[in-house]
């Protein structure tokens, strides 16, 4: 409220300032010492000529000012393989844009500046030249055909999972507003799945009849993935569009309803060394040295302060998906592959859980005990959940 009562004031203040000046400049022409007659001269069109100049240098050193102030905000080192492809091309399209900017700006307001208007010079009538319009129309095509190709080249080499390479599958499941993931287990096939059959903990919509589903296993929360094992992601959406967005491997896919999407990438970095980086523990120290100034104005008006924050992988949506799609997201964990087996045995399958939950609604009238039942090995499950889900 402060601030907009401080841009009005300062509006008003640049509103009557420019009404003196025009006061001014009348009170000067009618002495006869101005000239009003409202069209440009040379000095004003010098002066036009000479701006043009010094707007070609703010933009210059506004730009270098950029790159020095925050060319350290962007995203440090991929933690995926196929991420520094991504980087180089990206890096490479930046220096193309940087040439093609510099000079293009300077002829433009060079230019503008050497055919200023000038008392008594006549505009030439000139209606084509065949040579200058087939340069600067094949030097642009030349060049964006090469980006086009060369992203094309990255982006099928990306893309591509060859049948027989050793790929593990894990499922996305994206939804206003949240994420589910699921693991296809020991066959490495995904159960079938339709949002018909969401009900109770199968909030994914998981076909319990499907053999495959069996030992699949789904998440909420936060998910982990193995280091250097190739991760083929399934991407589906439970509503809307949504994207999903691991920055930090250079990887984003949208997520369709009605739809199955994919995109493959093997993680090159365990959390923990991504939090060794040295340009990752700079951020990060950049974000708490923000932190402690926040939290300082907390504890100055009584609140609580902030915790310091530590570095984790996300997933993020990236599509403007409705009203809470600024938070939808899910911690994306990085281990070892030992420490990721550890962490994926320890959770039950989807049908131990279905399992479970049956028990418990049906369990509590008679006070009995059921919670040793979902214990029973899930090969003896698929038939019972099935039969459970069917009915
Ligand atoms: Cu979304």
């Amino acid at each position: 409220m402060q601030s907009l009562l401080v841009i009005i004031v300062v509006a008003l203040l640049g509103i009557a300032v420019w009404q003196l000046t025009k006061i001014f400049q009348l009170t000067q022409a009618r002495k006869g010492g101005y000239d009003d007659s409202q069209i440009a001269n040379d000095k004003d069109n010098n002066i036009q000529g000479y701006l043009m100049f010094g707007f070609l240098a703010f933009i210059y050193i506004f730009t270098i000012y950029g790159l020095l102030k925050w060319g350290h905000l962007v995203l440090s080192n991929p933690a995926s393989e196929h991420g520094k492809d991504i980087d180089q091309l990206m890096n490479i399209t930046w220096v193309v844009i940087f040439i093609v900017q510099a000079v293009t700006q300077v002829l433009l307001h060079y230019f503008a500046f050497k055919y200023r208007g000038k008392k008594g010079n006549v505009a030439l009538y000139f209606a084509d030249n065949d040579r200058l319009e087939f340069i600067w129309s094949v030097i642009p095509a030349i060049v964006l055909a090469g980006l086009i190709l060369y992203g094309l080249y990255a982006w099928n080499n990306i893309m591509f999972v060859d049948e027989e390479d050793d790929v593990m599958i894990v499922e996305v499941y994206a939804k206003q507003f949240g994420w589910e993931v699921r693991y296809a287990g020991n066959d490495n096939e995904l159960g079938k799945a339709n949002v018909r059959y969401i009900e109770g903990v199968n909030s994914m919509g998981v076909d319990m009849s499907d053999p495959n589903a069996q030992d699949d296993k789904t998440v909420t929360g936060e998910f982990h993935i193995p280091k250097g094992k190739k991760i083929l992601f399934k991407f589906r959406s439970q509503d809307v569009l949504h994207s999903a967005y691991m920055p930090h491997f250079r990887a984003q896919m949208n997520c369709v309803p009605g739809m199955v999407t994919q995109f493959a990438f093997t993680p090159t970095l365990t959390t923990d060394e991504m939090r060794n980086d040295p340009k990752m523990i700079e951020k990060v120290a950049n974000i708490n040295k923000i932190r402690i100034q926040k939290s300082n104005e907390l504890k100055a008006e009584g609140k609580a302060p902030l915790d310091p924050y530590i570095f984790d992988y996300l997933l993020l949506c990236n599509k403007i998906c409705g009203a809470s799609h600024y938070n939808m997201q899910i911690k994306l964990v990085v281990d070892t592959p030992a420490d990721f087996k550890q962490w994926l045995d320890a959770k039950p399958t989807l049908a131990q859980a279905v399992k479970e939950a049956k028990a418990a609604e049906e369990a509590p009238a008679e006070g009995a005990a059921p919670a040793t039942e979902p214990a029973a090995a899930p090969a003896d499950a698929p038939k019972t959940m099935a039969q459970v889900l069917r009915k």
